[in-house]
Order: C-alpha cells, then structure tokens, then sequence
C-alpha cells in the first residue's frame, strides 16, 4: 500500500464459503458448504496426479474409451474415479453425471444435489503439456425429485452453481453461484489451499468481470469448411474489417475449453465451437461443458449463446450427453454475433 504497509487479507477457500454460506444458497443447511468442501478436494486430487503424470507415465492412451468414443487417456480414467469416489464420500450428492460415464449414476442416501461434470475436460491435450481442466454444474435437486438423470436435465438457468478448475501454470479454480459474481482462486500447492486471488489484484471486490469488448476470437477455423453462411459471415467481420479504421481482432485458439474460457474470461472477446455441417448439434455437451460455461461468463457480465442465438442457458439437453454450438465471451461481442446471425435471417 501507499504507506509501505503490506495488507495482506488472505481469504481461503473454505474461509470464503464458511463466511459467505448464507449468500450461497444453503438453503440453511451447510450442505452446499460440504459440498464445495468435497469439490474442491477433487479438485486439489487431481491437480496432483495431473502435475505427477509424465513423472508417473500416467499420460497416453487408457486403452478404453469414453461414452463418446473419445479415446480415454489413462488421467481421465483417474480423474473420473477420483471425482465419483468423493462425491459418493461427501453424502450430499444423489446424482452424478459425468462425461467419462455413459449413464447417470444414482448414489444411495438422501443428497440433495445433483452434479454433472467434465472430470478432464481437453485431456487429448495432456501429451502435449497444454492446460486441462475440471467443468462442473451443480443443481438442487426439488423436493419431489426421484434421483434419475431426469433432474439435470434442465435449463442452465436452474444451476446453483457452476465452475472450473484449470490445471496450467497454477491451479486455478473459477467459482460462481445463481446470481452471484464469479471469483478465481488459486491453489497454493505447499498450503493444499485455494486463495482467493484477481488476475487484476487492485480490485477491492476481487470478483471476475470480463470486459465489455476486446479484439480476440478463439474457434477452431479448421472446420470453417463446415461453417454455415451466417457463421462465415461474422467471422470474416472481424478478420477483414470493412472501415478502414477497422483492426482486425487476434486469433488465440489453445483447442482446451477450460483455457480458452479462462483467458477469454480474462482478457475479454469470443470463444466459439460452432455447430456446422459435421457437428450438426456441435461437439461441446451441454450439461457438462455449454452451461456451466455459459453461467460464469454471464454472471462476468458476459453472454453465451447457442448457434440459432438462443440464450445458453434456456437451452433444455434432450439427454445427459446432449450437444450445442456455443458462442461465449465478451457482451459487445456476442451482441455483434446477434447482428450478423440475424441479418441471415436467424434470430432467437
Ligand atoms: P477441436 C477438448 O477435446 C474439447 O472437448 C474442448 O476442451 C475443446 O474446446 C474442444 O474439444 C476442441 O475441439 O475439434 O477444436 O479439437
């Protein structure tokens, strides 16, 4: 500070929740509070098998594959077991949806809340060292609900909170709750501790906001062959402007979601995964990967919409793996994808 004086105010994780559990929905009972408990201790489990992997020759193929016939890597089969074993340990959890399991498991016990999860989400990247990461959504399981995959699935309206974890550089872990801000922690590896942390330090409230505009767009321009008229239409907008004092905006595509996310959480401007004419429905799952998403960046003063310009988190998945086109980031941003979508005639 300006008086030499070092104010340090280190908030953990579980400081966090215990302060604020009556904002965070815990219907009175503590166990939203447990169940942050349980998850971020999955969290802090895999980061460390993820930091151990090529020291353990964990990485390569599990010689298995997942519901979807992406090819298991062994940190996923890890990953996935580590994030059922603690949600079944923590009692609070009655149904589990997870990427990695092709139906919906049905834990025993009364939990009242249901999760659906991407245990490692962008695994295909592990080889190669890129960042990876956790996905989740929580829902509040309704008093008549009968613990079946029919509970999850629901608009993203209806989560209570959602999230990621990244494992890049530092483990860092995005948080937010139904009408709430989002706010990133970090893990302090020698303290086991998540600390609530702000890429930007000098904001009192430390919550996450992503900026209104920025000159980036992240999407996979390998499929622009697939790309429907509409979605050619507006990325060749914003890489050959048509005023002359038009910049064009920056490609960064890492091809991690939870990277991708992260940094468009932080810098500002659009990720997308389109769908087109060979991922009709998209390729990102909705329950898993398309909402939890969508929540953060709104609840960042963002907005996320599907590739008919549907609100994101309106949309209702026909089954637990269900897919969507996503556009995701900067409120400017996906304004101007509106635009664009509906001077080719599709709007919401
Ligand atoms: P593509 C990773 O496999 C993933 O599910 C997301 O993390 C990522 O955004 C997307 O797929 C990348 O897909 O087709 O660009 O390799």
């Amino acid at each position: 500070t300006g008086d030499g004086e070092v104010k340090t105010n280190i908030i953990t994780l579980t400081r966090f929740l215990t302060e604020r559990q009556n904002e965070l929905g815990n219907h009175a009972t503590g166990d939203f509070t447990l169940l942050c408990h349980a998850l971020q201790f999955s969290f802090k489990s895999i980061a460390y098998y993820i930091r151990r992997a090529t020291l353990t020759n964990l990485i390569g193929l599990a010689g298995s594959s997942n519901t979807t016939g992406d090819d298991q890597k062994k940190l996923d089969v890890i990953g996935n077991e580590i994030f059922i074993n603690v949600m079944r340990g923590c009692g609070k959890v009655k149904v589990l949806v997870s990427e990695e399991e092709e139906e919906a498991i049905i834990f025993p016990g009364d939990g009242k809340y249901a999760i659906v999860c991407d245990p490692i989400d962008g695994s295909s990247n592990l080889d190669a060292g890129v960042s990876v990461g956790t996905i989740f959504g929580v829902f509040r399981l309704t008093d008549d609900a009968e613990g079946t995959a029919e509970d999850v699935c629901k608009p993203g309206t209806e989560l209570v909170a959602s999230g990621f974890t990244m494992y890049g550089a530092s483990t860092q872990l995005v948080l937010t709750v139904k009408g709430g801000n989002v706010n990133g922690f970090t893990l302090d590896n020698a303290l086991g501790e998540f600390i609530l942390t702000h890429p930007d330090v000098c904001t009192p409230s430390r919550v996450m906001r992503i900026p209104k505009k920025r000159g980036i767009y992240s999407v996979n321009e390998g499929n622009s062959i697939y790309w429907d008229e509409a979605c050619r239409a507006y990325f060749d907008s914003i890489k050959f402007p048509s005023t002359p004092e038009g910049k064009p905006y920056s490609a960064r595509y890492i091809g991690s979601m939870v990277a991708d996310a992260y940094r468009t959480l932080c810098y500002g401007g659009i990720f997308a995964y389109p769908a087109d004419k060979k991922s009709k429905k998209g390729k990102l799952r909705i329950l898993y990967e398309c909402a939890p998403m969508a929540m953060v960046m709104e609840n960042a003063g963002g907005l996320a919409v599907t590739s008919d310009q549907r609100r994101m988190l309106e949309v209702v998945p026909e089954h637990i793996h269900d897919r969507s086109g996503i556009f995701m980031g900067s409120y400017d941003e996906i304004k101007k994808v509106n635009e664009v979508y509906e001077k080719h005639g599709i709007v919401a």
